[in-house]
């Protein structure tokens, strides 16, 4: 089998997605999701004029030669561009493996591990009343777990969320400049306790809560924080800290018994070298979508189990539905599987891209389609095209630029 044509195509049924499809010449294609949100261009370049051009020839069955063969050949190694363009070519090609097999990809990552795939939903609200309604809502949806954010006192935006829906995912402005959202350290930190609290006593001890920190502390203050939340025994607490320094976690874990999850911008098994082999985190978190792929994010996996920490893939509403149907398959058959997150997709997107894998009851099933079972609908796809849009960016009162 050889591959005989390869196209990127970029919607925006709500928000962008970026899209390769591989096309054999025994009439099989293979799909891969290279969405990178606020830059979905820059992964389009790089696919059109440097990757496709390689791929005309190939045989589709050398997944593992054609990954290496990109990561190496480029001689200029990883981030988020590249490492998206990889993880397109790498699924597409473990969806055409799988469909020439005739067997869902889970089959050929060993088989199912499990029945069914946990999952969390988002709960947000401005203030803690709409919070606790949010939580609500996800549990009449059937989530066994939650993700809770909330508005701060005296902060006018909901960080790093969407305060006009319920989604959970931060709301992308379509316009040339991104919006600017405040943002105040010590006013977070006296009033998240407050929010755990009040959520406790709502939702009973036995709820799985998890909170998203967004990369916004120092160490000192991410450990405050571990500590300040350790009577309300989060699932866990994401990104407490600015994700490019390692070294920071040790400061964290030296002070908190609060599980930790990290990865959610990282793009290689690099990124996390010291947080496993130090077991600095509980949770790994990459996407698929942004690691190069199945065939990385396996291996990523089964380095972390050997220290305990387990698979959180992440799962925004910006990963398509192309890159989630790959993270179920993983999640399916890996043995240290911990949780998915999800929040589905709007209506329209789930026209465009139609999918095998189902959401029932809070718990995720790839099917049993061949391939990792989706089908592009390019008609409906092409009649909704790019839209600039970029994520907020983040200043303190005094206009100072601060993480987001
Ligand atoms: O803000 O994917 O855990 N999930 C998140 C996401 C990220 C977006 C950025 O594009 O933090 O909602
Ligand atoms: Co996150």
């Amino acid at each position: 089998m050889r591959i005989v044509d390869a196209k990127v195509m970029v919607t925006s049924p709500g928000r962008n997605f970026v899209t390769l499809e591989l096309t054999t010449d025994e009439g099989l294609t293979g799909l891969g999701d290279a969405t990178l949100n606020g830059r979905e261009l820059a992964v389009v370049s790089y696919l059109e004029d440097h990757v496709m051009p390689l791929l005309v020839g190939l045989d589709p069955h050398r997944v593992e030669d054609t990954w290496q063969s990109l990561y190496r050949g480029a001689y200029w190694r990883r981030g988020p561009v590249t490492m998206a363009a990889i993880a397109a070519v790498d699924v597409a090609l473990w969806d055409i493996k799988a469909k020439a097999a005739g067997l869902p990809l889970y089959q050929l990552l060993g088989g199912a591990s499990r029945d069914r795939v946990g999952t969390y939903g988002h709960a947000n609200g401005r203030d803690i009343p709409e919070l606790l309604d949010s939580v609500r809502a996800r549990l009449a949806e059937g989530y066994p777990a939650v993700r809770v954010q909330s508005g701060i006192p005296g902060l006018k935006a909901v960080y790093g969320v969407s305060s006009t829906d319920d989604s959970g995912s931060p709301v992308m402005h379509q316009q040339a400049r991104p919006l600017v959202e405040d943002w105040d350290t010590d006013a977070y930190l006296r009033h998240m306790p407050n929010v755990l609290e009040a959520v406790r006593a709502e939702f009973g001890p036995g709820l799985p809560l998890l909170h998203d920190a967004h990369h916004r502390l120092t160490p000192v203050q991410a450990a405050r924080l571990g500590k300040d939340l350790e009577p309300y025994h989060l699932f866990w607490l994401e990104d407490c800290t600015p994700a490019e320094n390692q070294e920071a976690l040790r400061i964290v874990r030296r002070h908190t018994t609060t599980p930790l999850a990290v990865g959610e911008v990282f793009n290689t098994v690099y990124d996390y070298q010291a947080l496993i082999t130090e077991q600095l985190i509980d949770y790994v978190r990459s996407a698929v979508t942004h690691f190069g792929g199945v065939t990385p994010l396996r291996k990523l996996f089964d380095f972390a189990a050997q220290y305990q920490i387990r698979s959180a893939i992440h799962g925004p509403q910006d990963i398509s539905p192309v890159g989630m149907a790959a993270a179920v398959h993983l999640d399916l058959a890996v043995h240290n599987f911990g949780i998915q997150e999800y929040s589905g997709h709007t209506p329209l997107t789930e026209e465009v891209f139609r999918h095998a894998y189902t959401f029932e009851d809070g718990y995720l099933h790839p099917g049993e389609a061949p391939g990792i079972g989706v089908e592009l609908d390019e008609e409906l796809a092409a009649a909704h095209p790019y839209e600039a849009a970029y994520l907020p960016v983040n200043r303190l009162h005094d206009g100072t630029v601060h993480d987001w």
